[in-house]
């Protein structure tokens, strides 16, 4: 057990302890046995798929509709490559660093290592077995070269995706534009109900995390965070061919997964707080994103996560 507790500046009441953690959690390493996921593996048994849930919560918080799971859907993505790849991650490139040839016809994904956005688009290229095809350029944020400004990314935030001799930036941008101009296993459906399911989830992503945050901060009330969890649990109810938010693994699993890597070891930590307490359907998303390679390759260590939030959210420790 952690030997301090802590608090989260202006937050009034606090989540009750719960269970430990159970999931995975790994560090990552600079040699990584990389490729793509076996991810028709992570195809569940439907025994573990109840057909309908429960509502034990004001159902004017549920964003999406309709509320009811839809029927059993085929399967929407190819079978995956399972191929593995040994990749070395490079460091971090920074004030002193020199500037890679910009504009040479590599394309290249410039990244923070630490960044979820980034972190997106770092998965989307994995999954898509594209390891040789997009170089990975990371940035070190905090000590940020000029040229990342002035030459790549007058936005100069990470990602930013150099392709034939322009640079585009905005993770959910990036993922689709990755997934669609690029070879390598489709992470989107073309089933139309699943597609539009998609693009709430996506839309719903920026309001989930401003819900979480703000509670982090006492801004929003533990109910309301508690809430967007629920939401998600009834998210991931809505298909049953496959434990993923649209069945089987897409973008918008890959959307979420960063998030959902910091917030659940962060509330665990300073609340006790399982997130997957009472949300068998978010309990094993987690088990089974967590067996995603081209994911595992990206996630930093839950520790460390923990310790950035609390500075970033003025946790005290006591
Ligand atoms: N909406 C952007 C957000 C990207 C973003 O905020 N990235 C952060 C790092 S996690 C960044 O580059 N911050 C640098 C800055 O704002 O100066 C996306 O989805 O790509």
């Amino acid at each position: 057990m952690e030997a301090f507790s802590a608090n989260i500046i202006g937050s009034g009441s606090s989540f009750s302890p719960l269970k430990p953690l159970t999931s995975n959690q790994t560090t990552r390493t600079f040699y990584k046995s990389t490729g793509l996921s076996s991810f028709c593996n992570n195809s569940r048994n439907s025994d573990h798929v109840p057909s309908l849930v429960s509502f034990p919560f004001k159902t004017h918080y549920f964003p999406f509709s309709p509320l009811l799971p839809a029927k059993k859907a085929p399967r929407v993505s190819p079978a995956l490559a399972t191929g593995s790849v040994q990749e070395v991650l490079p460091p971090a490139l920074d004030s002193t660093s020199d500037p890679p040839p910009i504009f040479d016809g590599t394309t290249r994904l410039y990244i923070s290592y630490t960044c979820p956005y980034a972190q997106r688009v770092w998965i989307t290229r994995n999954c898509k077995g594209l390891q040789d095809k997009i170089e990975l350029v990371p940035i070190d944020l905090k000590n940020r070269p000029a040229w990342y400004k002035e030459k790549v990314y007058p936005a100069n935030k990470v990602p930013a995706l150099e392709h034939n001799n322009e640079v585009k930036g905005e993770s959910l941008d990036l993922i689709k534009y990755i997934d669609s101009h690029f070879e390598g296993p489709s992470l989107f459906p073309d089933d139309p109900a699943k597609k539009e399911f998609a693009e709430e989830l996506f839309t719903y992503i920026n309001t989930f995390y401003k819900t979480i945050t703000s509670s982090f901060k006492g801004e929003e009330s533990e109910a309301a965070a508690g809430d967007a969890f629920d939401s998600i649990e009834i998210a991931l109810s809505k298909f049953e061919d496959g434990p993923f938010f649209l069945g089987q693994f897409s973008l918008v699993d890959i959307a979420y997964a960063p998030f959902m890597e910091r917030f659940q070891p962060f509330l665990f930590d300073v609340k006790k707080y399982d997130i997957t307490l009472g949300r068998p359907k978010l309990a094993t998303w987690i088990e089974e994103i967590n067996k995603i390679e081209g994911y595992k390759q990206t996630k930093n260590d839950p520790k460390a996560l923990v310790e950035s939030y609390k500075k970033r959210f003025s946790v005290s420790h006591l």
